[in-house]
């Protein structure tokens, strides 16, 4: 018997969405609000039986009681078992809104670092969980843990990191997986999805987060859904972010910034939080950040530019000057020449604003 199930993690809700206005982190709030809603319905439109929610389902203690009434909300109405492994950020505790809210029938918690086991006799399977009950855990939860030979099949939702240089977050290891004689192991922590993985016979995921919470995580978010029974895992990533998080870089020699822009925008521009780095060359003038902010911001949802361009090399020619413009350069030239890349940089935004003062005393 094949059982359908849904595999996510990293909610973060109620994150606090650093650059955003506070008028932007709001609705941000609220979508990931209504992000728990589509979750429901879509684990009722496909008759998905069992939910595994990895942990840090909350970014920390103190969510908005809105954010836990949305998600009581949004579990209550799916149709599966909903199971919940407690990570760092929302580990659990007598004062947890785990612990001090009313949780529907259908979703159990795991309340302990014991590994717990939980049979539906009905689906053939067991499901497996533990909790994180401080933000730290030093000591694998997963050690020395083996599920029987009981003709079930076994599934487990952790909170763990598999890339433990630090081992704060469960220092789970393939050996230990390899170990667990599980079918199918649901982890969160990281938030990229990295592949469905196999250690021994037990297939192992991060589902990554839903939606993207900043610019070092760039890729496609969302969860994990398929089936799982004793021979076979059969598992997807389901893209399912509204927004997303691009940096683009856009080269601007021997074009207008403008028009580089323009071409490299994204169809759902609208919708992304965007960093826009420009390189290349430009001319003494170089590129008017502001002017481009002033222009482009309203058609991003957010946009944050960068001005990484390099300043055109014939720029120097005119050191041969006989001029002021000439000393100018030729004393800068001397400067940008001993320095280090960074003393470079110094020197050619000298010249440009140097270039652009004169540039205004000749008219
Ligand atoms: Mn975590």
């Amino acid at each position: 018997m094949s059982i359908k199930i849904l595999h996510a993690a990293d909610f973060h809700l109620d994150s606090a969405f650093a650059g955003l206005s506070g008028e932007q982190a709001k609705l941000r709030r609220r979508e990931s609000r209504q992000l728990l809603e589509r979750l429901s319905n879509y684990v009722n439109q496909n008759e998905v039986q069992i939910v595994l929610l990895a942990g840090d389902l909350f970014d920390g203690t103190t969510t908005y009681r809105e954010t836990v009434e949305a998600l009581i909300d949004a579990l209550s109405s799916m149709t599966a078992r909903v199971f919940i492994a407690p990570g760092n950020h929302d580990c659990y505790s007598a004062r947890s809104p785990y612990a001090t809210l009313r949780w529907p029938e259908n979703v159990h918690i795991f309340r302990s670092r014991e590994i717990e086991r939980v049979e539906l006799a009905e689906l053939g399977c067991a499901v497996y969980g533990a909790a994180f009950t401080d933000a730290a855990q030093e000591m694998s939860l997963l050690e020395g843990f083996t599920a029987p030979e009981d003709g079930l099949t076994h599934l487990m939702a952790l909170h763990g990191d598999m890339n433990a240089a630090e081992a704060h977050y469960n220092p789970v290891t393939r050996e230990q997986i390899a170990a667990s004689n599980l079918d199918y192991l649901a982890l969160g922590h990281t938030h990229r999805f990295g592949g469905i993985e196999t250690a021994g016979r037990t297939a192992y995921a991060y589902s990554g987060c839903p939606e993207g919470r900043g610019f070092d995580e760039l890729d496609d978010k969302g969860f994990l859904c398929g089936t799982v029974d004793r021979e076979k895992v059969d598992i997807k990533f389901i893209p399912f972010a509204k927004r997303h998080y691009r940096v683009l870089r856009v080269e601007v020699t021997d074009q207008k910034p403008e028009d580089a822009l323009q071409a490299a925008m994204p169809e759902t521009a609208a919708l992304d939080l965007c960093r826009v780095i420009f390189t290349g060359e430009t001319d003494e003038r170089g590129v008017d950040i502001k002017s481009i902010e002033a222009r482009y911001a309203s058609e991003f949802f957010y946009l944050e530019l960068r001005d990484e361009t390099r300043i055109r090399q014939d720029i120097w020619a005119h050191a041969q000057e006989d001029s002021l413009r000439g000393l100018f350069l030729r004393e800068l030239r001397a400067r940008y020449d001993t320095a280090d890349e960074s003393g470079r940089r110094q020197a050619e935004r000298a010249v440009r604003f140097g270039l652009a003062a004169l540039d205004r005393r000749d008219l």
